[in-house]
């Protein structure tokens, strides 16, 4: 069969709490990743990767960033039967809730994919970091003739119970299905797994939150569990109880969970490493965003130790430490950003309003003299000169008048200005 026969749906969030306050004022799918690229940029590159073109992005909350990126970024030729659509949630007269879960947001939008040809639907997380082949996926359900298939992965005990969790029969079949085991019930979902997860203490099977339906099949068990609103919860173990046939899909890769702010934060600092775990420089798996023209980043006398520099930058600091500088981050003389992710600006300014730029009023980026350490700068914050933000254990998750505390993370929310001498 064609791999064309299949639609992609990525669920693009919820209400993105888990991530505020990056999500305050976008969608999840527009939060800024790796400097220069969006959350949603990753699953539908590996779509692209996969040959898989028709894609819809599931969203509770039409951020104008999205919108902007997604119309600047996917344009596909008159020869193409490709698109990329966002669905918002969206009333209608059947439905005057938004998405309730994961499984209500794609049974309100399959309407949307009827006027298209498809045997099988993928379903995608919209917050994960993995660079995946799903021909490979479709193959292995269609060899196994299965009515859907979940990507699984080993995990260990402290992830297991954050996870849908599974048992298989010798043929990959899965048998058993519970969405995040407590850690009373743990022992008993414990499963044969390769020898090198086992080493790791990965004895645990989980679903990637990754699934191929078969179109019809899809179709009968949303009409079959009118209230299902949620697949890890209700529907996956609904059809593994219900005797269909439900496959493991192992997938061997790096695979992440970006959905809150410490798995964002470091998979984000990970991106620096000396050979990261995702590999953005792979010719056979290229990761996709808006073609910017930006010009070049410009150093001067700054010491980077594990930098990942995006496009557009002008950097005088002293020193940059296992960060990720995004598209035109300005940073000052003397200035130190260790272990942090800046995520840039939209535009430079002019020069005028960087010369006028006073201690209550600083210009768009981060002084000189400044020290921010385990920090998450969002796009278009202005810091003055001699600032020091240095988050860690010791902060107590809270909200405060210039930044967010998550998991010991400074957050500085977009477009906030933070005067000269700020101690936090
Ligand atoms: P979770 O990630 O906890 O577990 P969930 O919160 O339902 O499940 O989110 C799945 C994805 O859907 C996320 O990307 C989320 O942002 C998005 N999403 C949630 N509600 C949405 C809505 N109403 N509209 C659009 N998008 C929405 C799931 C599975 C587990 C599996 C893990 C793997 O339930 O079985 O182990 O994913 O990460
Ligand atoms: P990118 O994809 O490059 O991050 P966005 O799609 O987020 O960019 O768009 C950048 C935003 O900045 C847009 O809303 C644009 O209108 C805005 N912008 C551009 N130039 C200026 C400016 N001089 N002042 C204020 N906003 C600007």
């Amino acid at each position: 069969m064609k791999r064309s026969s299949v639609i992609a749906v990525i669920l693009g969030g919820g209400r993105g709490t888990r991530l505020f306050p990056l999500t305050d004022h976008r969608s999840k799918p527009a939060v800024p990743v790796g400097g220069k690229y969006r959350l949603v940029d990753i699953p539908i590159s590996n779509c692209l990767n996969s040959d898989i073109r028709r894609i819809y992005v599931l969203t509770q909350f039409n951020s104008a960033s999205l919108n902007r990126h997604i119309k600047n970024t996917y344009n596909f030729d008159a020869f193409s039967s490709g698109f990329v659509d966002i669905l918002a949630a969206e009333q209608t007269p059947d439905s005057t809730d938004w998405f309730q879960g994961t499984a209500d947001a794609v049974r309100q939008s399959v309407h949307h994919m009827e006027n298209h040809e498809h045997d099988h639907v993928l379903i995608l997380s919209g917050d994960q970091l993995y660079q995946m082949d799903y021909s490979k996926m479709l193959q292995r359900h269609k060899e196994k003739d299965a009515d859907l298939t979940v990507a699984t992965i080993p995990v260990n005990a402290s992830d297991a119970t954050g996870f849908g969790i599974m048992k298989t029969n010798a043929n990959g079949v899965i048998e058993d299905f519970v969405e995040k085991p407590s850690t009373d019930e743990l022992d008993k979902w414990k499963s044969e797994v390769p020898e090198p997860y086992k080493k790791q203490d990965k004895d645990y099977l989980a679903s990637m939150g990754i699934y191929i339906f078969n179109r019809e099949m899809l179709k009968k068990l949303f009409d079959d569990n009118p209230d299902a609103t949620d697949f890890g919860k209700e529907l996956i173990p609904k059809c593994v109880e219900g005797g269909k046939k439900v496959v493991s899909y192992e997938y061997g890769g790096y695979w992440t969970d970006i959905g809150t702010i410490q798995s964002f934060f470091e998979a984000n600092l990970a991106l620096a490493d000396t050979v990261p775990d995702f590999n953005l420089y792979d010719n056979d798996n290229f990761i996709y965003t808006r073609a910017r023209l930006l010009p070049a980043s410009k150093l001067m006398g700054t010491t980077l130790e594990h930098a990942l520099m995006a496009e557009g930058c002008i950097i005088e600091a002293s020193r940059i430490v296992r960060s990720v500088v995004g598209i035109r981050s300005r940073i000052g003389k003397g200035s130190t950003v260790e272990y942090s992710i800046i995520m840039g600006n939209d535009y430079f300014q002019d020069r005028d309003v960087i010369e006028n730029a006073g201690p209550e009023k600083p210009a768009m980026g981060i002084g000189r003299r400044c020290y921010i350490s385990n920090c998450i700068i969002d796009k278009n914050v202005c810091i003055g000169n001699d600032v020091r933000i240095v988050g860690g254990n010791h902060l107590e998750d809270g909200d405060h008048k210039y930044h967010y505390v998550r998991d010991g993370i400074v957050i500085v929310k977009k477009n906030t200005v933070i005067p000269d001498g700020t101690i936090i």
